[in-house]
């Protein structure tokens, strides 16, 4: 991939490319776990790397994105779960509103708040629809967010507010089912999902096996994103 990440995204969709992004989470890395994770023989299948956490506050982004230069030229995305996590010296940025939600914190408070370190920083800037999932009211995602994720049976709801993303102007749509969840995305809310709309279309949460991402692509996820069990276990998947 280039340094022109959204773009680079929209053609893998077309050609039908499917990704695979690892999460690393700046709480939690060490050089050793980096180097175990992205300087051997399975990094190859990975596309991007991924970097935040819904609770981080204290973890080094910048240290942590300076070591992961040291083992990969992946390109490197922040994925905030808070302000803080705003740093130049990554490749992009998701900018995420979080449309399952009604704290307009984080629906648009955090993204003003953020608005001219994130004009200043020289990131390419990705508006993402991230719509959380799932039936568990206690996630990191709901404690951090004071908000409920959508109940998978509610498929209309779940399908209105990818559509809303949409319309809205997001350049993707990320369906979250939580981080370290018990489960991860349906196929069923994956495939009517992508029916229904024409963004690139990002699913993590759960993720625990090569077959779980490859489900999760074969149900239309153009980009499928692995954290908890890549920390567990960096070659897991191969
Ligand atoms: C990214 O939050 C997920 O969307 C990561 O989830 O840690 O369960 O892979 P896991």
């Amino acid at each position: 991939m280039s340094k022109n990440i959204l773009e680079d995204i929209c053609n893998s969709k077309k050609l039908d490319r499917k990704l695979l992004a690892v999460l690393i989470d700046p709480d939690k890395w060490s050089e050793q776990h980096l180097s175990d994770l992205l300087s051997t023989s399975h990094s190859k299948y990975f596309d991007l790397i991924f970097i935040g956490g819904s609770e981080i506050i204290e973890g080094n982004i910048s240290q942590c994105l300076n070591s992961i230069d040291k083992f990969s030229s992946l390109p490197k995305v922040i994925f905030p779960g808070h302000p803080e996590q705003i740093d130049p010296n990554a490749d992009a940025l998701l900018l995420l509103s979080l449309l399952s939600s009604r704290n307009s914190d984080f629906l648009i408070g955090h993204q003003v708040q953020s608005a001219r370190k994130l004009k200043n920083s020289g990131l390419e800037i990705i508006p993402t629809a991230y719509i959380h999932i799932g039936n568990h009211q206690n996630s990191a995602v709901s404690r951090v967010t004071e908000s409920h994720p959508i109940p998978e049976s509610d498929i209309e709801q779940i399908t209105s507010t990818a559509i809303t993303g949409e319309l809205l102007g997001f350049k993707m749509i990320y369906l979250e089912a939580g981080s370290g969840s018990g489960s991860s995305i349906s196929s069923n809310i994956i495939n009517t999902v992508k029916n229904e709309t024409h963004l690139p279309l990002i699913v993590g949460g759960g993720i625990k096996s090569y077959e779980d991402v490859k489900v999760a692509w074969n149900a239309g996820a153009d980009i499928v994103v692995v954290g908890t069990a890549l920390e567990t276990n960096p070659s897991i998947f191969f």
